[in-house]
């Protein structure tokens, strides 16, 4: 029996380097992940730092998968997507070459060490919610609402479309 995919949204974020070519990577390499397709990527936005001072704007866009692969599994895939991108972790929230967080796997809610679903803090980040609802404006995230009914709520980050 083959299992029946889901739809899966990866964050992707970075101020370091070359945000565009990472970008480019990222999708390339999560498309050609076992049982994984790429669906949907939104355009890549500029947006001032949140929740740190000091840095570089980030470019974040978000990537629609369909995939059977299991969210831990997944995880591990986008730690050596990042690793191959560059990352480095010199400190909590420093300036990266490339991010990649699972925001939402289908309607799972998952708490488990490392691996949090729907991601924790994406209600209340507009470079989360307003990639995501260029993609998928009809999504809702388990727990906090449709997308799109939280977009006001973040109305006042700063974010702009490239
Ligand atoms: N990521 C963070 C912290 N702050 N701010 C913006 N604008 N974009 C990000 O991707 C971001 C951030 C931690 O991962
Ligand atoms: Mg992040
Ligand atoms: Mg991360």
């Amino acid at each position: 029996m083959t299992a029946q995919p889901v739809r899966a949204f990866v964050a992707f974020g970075a101020n370091l380097g070359d945000p565009a070519t990472a970008f480019a990577l990222a999708v390339q390499r999560l498309d050609a992940l076992p049982d994984t397709r790429v669906v949907a990527q939104s355009a890549l936005y500029r947006s001032a730092p949140v929740g740190v001072a000091g840095q570089p704007d980030y470019i974040n866009a978000v990537i629609a998968l369909d995939t059977t692969l299991a969210p831990r599994p997944l995880l591990e895939a986008l730690l050596a997507i990042e690793h191959e991108g560059g990352r480095s972790r010199a400190y909590h929230m420093a300036p990266r070459t490339v991010d990649l967080d699972l925001l939402l796997y289908g309607d799972a809610v998952i708490d488990e060490a490392g691996l949090q679903v729907p991601h924790p803090r994406m209600h209340e980040r507009a470079f989360a919610l307003v990639p995501l609802a260029e993609i998928a404006a009809e999504a809702v995230i388990p727990g906090r609402g449709p997308v799109a009914a939280l977009l006001a709520s973040v109305a006042d980050q700063a974010i702009s479309r490239l």
